[in-house]
């Protein structure tokens, strides 16, 4: 049997380390046979990366340096990717910031930049890398990006990032309609809390939060970067034909929870 994704390009943003969610994607892609492309916003995320897939045995097909608040950045990005990969089937948005500050104490306390900083990176970026992709789709494509409870609910410390998850989950649903036309598909993963970079850049109460859902959530566990990996290539591939505009949980079933 063809290996799901053989003959699939797909891009990938968002790998900073081993221990990024979008690692988890690419493990999983790459088992599958998918052709990589790689984004990249710092140097130091770079290097990360080319070490990884050196340790990993993985031949990315191409790496873009690219910064997803600036449109010229990905404009470029997608021209020097476009002139190796004409066609591009899958996208993978895992990009998310606010300043430290925004995830703690009072969301009614956020700031205007903070809010305009979180909106545009985490949830505009989506937006903006749809709109850059569209042309090359031309075979159809799946977009999937990356979200959590907090957008549907309100957990605490995740303050201004909860609103910008939700601004991301109604963009997954607009966006839906919009490329549906076009025969590509946008969806997202709602994972559970998973220990990344991100969430350890002094997270207030996040180990408390996955304690909670060890005891809590149906499966009594967490959930880790391969699960959400291996769903988010479900997503991407044509097991998932039918679904699109869907906010899929990953997160051993917490959010069913009264
Ligand atoms: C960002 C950060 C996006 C942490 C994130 C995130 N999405 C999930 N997490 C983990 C998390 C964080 C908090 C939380 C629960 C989970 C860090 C800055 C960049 C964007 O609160 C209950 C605060």
């Amino acid at each position: 049997m063809a290996a799901l994704m053989e003959g699939r390009n797909i891009i990938v943003t968002g790998v900073a380390n081993e221990r990024s969610i979008a690692w988890g994607v690419v493990k999983s892609l790459h088992r599958a046979g998918a052709g990589l492309i790689f984004t990249y916003r710092k140097q130091r995320s770079y290097e990360r990366l080319t070490q990884l897939l050196d340790k990993h045995g993985i031949q990315p097909l191409y790496c873009a340096s690219c910064d997803a608040t600036d449109d010229g950045a990905i404009a470029s990005a997608m021209g020097e990717i476009a002139e190796r990969i004409p066609v591009v089937h899958g996208f993978v948005h895992s990009i998310a910031y606010a300043e430290k500050e925004e995830l703690q104490g009072e969301y009614a306390d956020t700031s205007r930049e903070g809010f305009l900083l979180a909106h545009e990176t985490s949830a505009y970026s989506l937006v903006a890398w749809a709109k850059a992709c569209k042309p090359f789709m031309t075979e159809g494509g799946s977009i999937v990006t990356q979200s959590y409870l907090g957008a549907e609910r309100v957990v605490k410390n995740y303050n201004v990032m909860g609103v910008a998850k939700a601004s991301l989950e109604a963009s997954v649903r607009y966006l839906a309609e919009d490329l549906g036309k076009y025969r590509i598909r946008v969806n997202a993963i709602s994972s559970g809390p998973i220990r990344t970079l991100s969430a350890k850049g002094g997270v207030s109460g996040f180990t408390d939060l996955l304690g909670v859902i060890e005891r809590k959530a149906p499966l009594r566990r967490n959930v880790d970067q391969d699960e959400v990996g291996d769903a988010t290539m479900f997503l991407l591939s044509d097991l998932a034909r039918g679904i699109t505009g869907e906010v899929l949980h990953v997160d051993s079933g917490y959010h069913v929870l009264g």
